[in-house]
């Protein structure tokens, strides 16, 4: 009887040894060498648009026209965007680039000018508006019957753009309602407010 017991337990140690040896009871995954995975991020570029385009200016005085054009856009994102290193330009060019840092906040309008001189003229503008002076013109400068404002993320993608085939004096174009409508030619323009 204990010869039967020993053989027994022989035979199982035998097993027991054999399978630890050649890890046929570990295995229970598999391993693929050199083979990475990563989550990969879509761009999804910040929602600017551009809402108002003061191209034909009045300004008493003799300023200069293109000192004193202004763009209006509106951040639609749901958190701020700094829009340093973007780009402006109009139908003509040049890429004017935001060489500093331009912060607009979630759900906000911001200004963009040539000439600082142009603030004091719109004393409307509410006061935390953004506000960004190129120092050069809108791209060219923008015409009075026709143009585009075209802006571009640092990437160079084009965020927003319009474009306009008639003027009139005094007027912008401006979307109506804000935001979401279509650019009709506004008499009273609104620098830093919505129609
Ligand atoms: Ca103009
Ligand atoms: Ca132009
Ligand atoms: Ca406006």
């Amino acid at each position: 009887m204990i010869k039967i017991i020993k053989s027994f337990f022989v035979f199982f140690a035998l097993i027991f040894i054999v399978t630890t040896a050649t890890g046929a009871y570990l295995v229970d995954s598999t391993t693929i060498p050199n083979n990475q995975f990563s989550i990969g991020t879509w761009y999804s570029p910040p929602e600017i648009i551009i809402n108002e385009v003061y191209y034909d200016v009045d300004i008493p005085g003799g300023q200069a026209e293109w000192q004193n054009e202004w763009v209006e856009i509106y951040n639609n994102s749901s958190s701020q965007v700094n829009l340093k290193n973007w780009k402006i330009s109009d139908l003509a060019g040049p890429d004017r680039i935001f060489l500093n840092d331009f912060i607009i906040p979630s759900k906000s309008f911001a200004l963009i000018t040539n000439n600082n001189s142009t603030w004091s003229f719109w004393p409307s503008i509410p006061t935390l508006t953004p506000k960004y002076e190129l120092n050069a013109n809108i791209g060219s400068g923008l015409n009075q019957t026709s143009d585009s404002v075209i802006l571009k993320d640092d990437l160079g993608n084009i965020i927003s753009q319009m474009s306009y085939s008639s003027g009139s004096d005094k007027h912008s174009w401006e979307r109506s309602p804000a935001v979401s409508g279509n650019f009709i030619l506004n008499n009273i323009p609104s620098p830093g407010l919505g129609i």
